[in-house]
């Protein structure tokens, strides 16, 4: 018998303790194949250079170039009105498993969801590795200011969605509740090693939602096929760091040309609604980057 899906009060209390929770099986069948195919279409297409927003080897952070010729780790702008399979990347992204899911960790509704990032981590030309970092935290950012940082009340919720089996995420469990130790703050940015570093260990349709300041890193393997949608959800209101950290990544460029009105069902006004209370926030030109490489 198929076990029942987590309750949103315990995903919201691991989420918490921990700073990641797995929802395992989330999607399966012909669902996931679905979105599996749209996501080697995609990649394809990236790796052949005929996609712009890429993230590309070896930097970290963004910006990157639009250069493929040391190859990539990541397709950006999955939902960008020049995307082919947009449509497909979108019913994942408004899927109703990801908006109960949300509206649970969030403790909100649905009218009161942003639309944020939505891009896909994928297997590097080379192996490759992300240093230790929390994404809106820099690290030289001390241990007062990131307790204050780090306190401050959740207004998204980020995830990875496995297509493939994925081993690449590493994060320190409970790090997102506390100030870095000094080991963690002066260790090697690429220490293979951290004290309490747990290998986070997907399955193909596992939804994993963390947050997104617990100490993590990545670790690519070059020949082990990653296809993981990379994707974060705001609820409005949000203050001016978090508007930072999504328009930095260029979506505000793009945003209001986004057709969802083709979606099936009332995914199309969620959606549209989404998109709105993110245009409130403006288009992110006069902002600048969380963190440089
Ligand atoms: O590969 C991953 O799952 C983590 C990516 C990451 O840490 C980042 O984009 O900042």
């Amino acid at each position: 018998m198929p076990s029942s899906p987590p309750s949103a009060d315990a995903l919201r209390a691991a989420l918490d303790r921990d700073g990641f929770v797995c929802i395992p099986h989330a999607f399966s069948g012909p669902e996931l194949e679905k979105f599996q195919a749209a996501a080697r279409a995609a990649t394809e297409q990236a790796r052949a250079g005929n996609w712009p927003y890429i993230r590309t080897l070896p930097k970290q952070f963004p910006p990157w170039s639009h250069d493929v010729s040391n190859g990539i780790w990541g397709v950006q702008h999955l939902l960008h009105p020049d995307m082919p399979e947009r449509k497909t990347f979108a019913e994942s992204y408004f899927h109703p498993t990801m908006l109960d899911t949300i509206t649970g960790l969030l403790s909100c509704e649905r009218d009161d969801l942003v639309l944020e990032l939505y891009n896909m981590l994928i297997r590097p030309d080379k192996d490759f590795a992300l240093r230790w970092h929390r994404d809106d935290i820099p690290p030289d950012v001390p241990a007062a200011g990131e307790e204050a940082r780090l306190r401050e009340p959740m207004l998204h919720a980020q995830w990875n969605l496995a297509l493939f089996d994925d081993a690449s995420l590493v994060v320190v469990p409970g790090s997102h509740k506390r100030a870095r130790t000094d080991m963690e703050r002066n260790a090697d940015p690429f220490e293979d090693d951290m004290p309490g570093q747990k290998i986070v260990k997907m399955s193909a349709g596992d939804v994993l939602f963390y947050n997104n300041n617990i100490l993590h890193r990545g670790v690519y393997d070059s020949q082990a096929e990653r296809m993981t949608l990379h994707g974060t959800m705001g609820i409005s209101g949000a203050d001016t760091a978090r508007a930072r950290n999504i328009l930095q990544h260029g979506i505000g460029s793009w945003a209001a040309s986004a057709t969802f009105t083709d979606l099936p069902g009332d995914m199309a006004a969620v959606a549209v609604g989404m998109q709105n209370r993110l245009m409130a926030m403006g288009s992110g030109a006069d902002l600048e980057y969380s963190q440089a490489d």
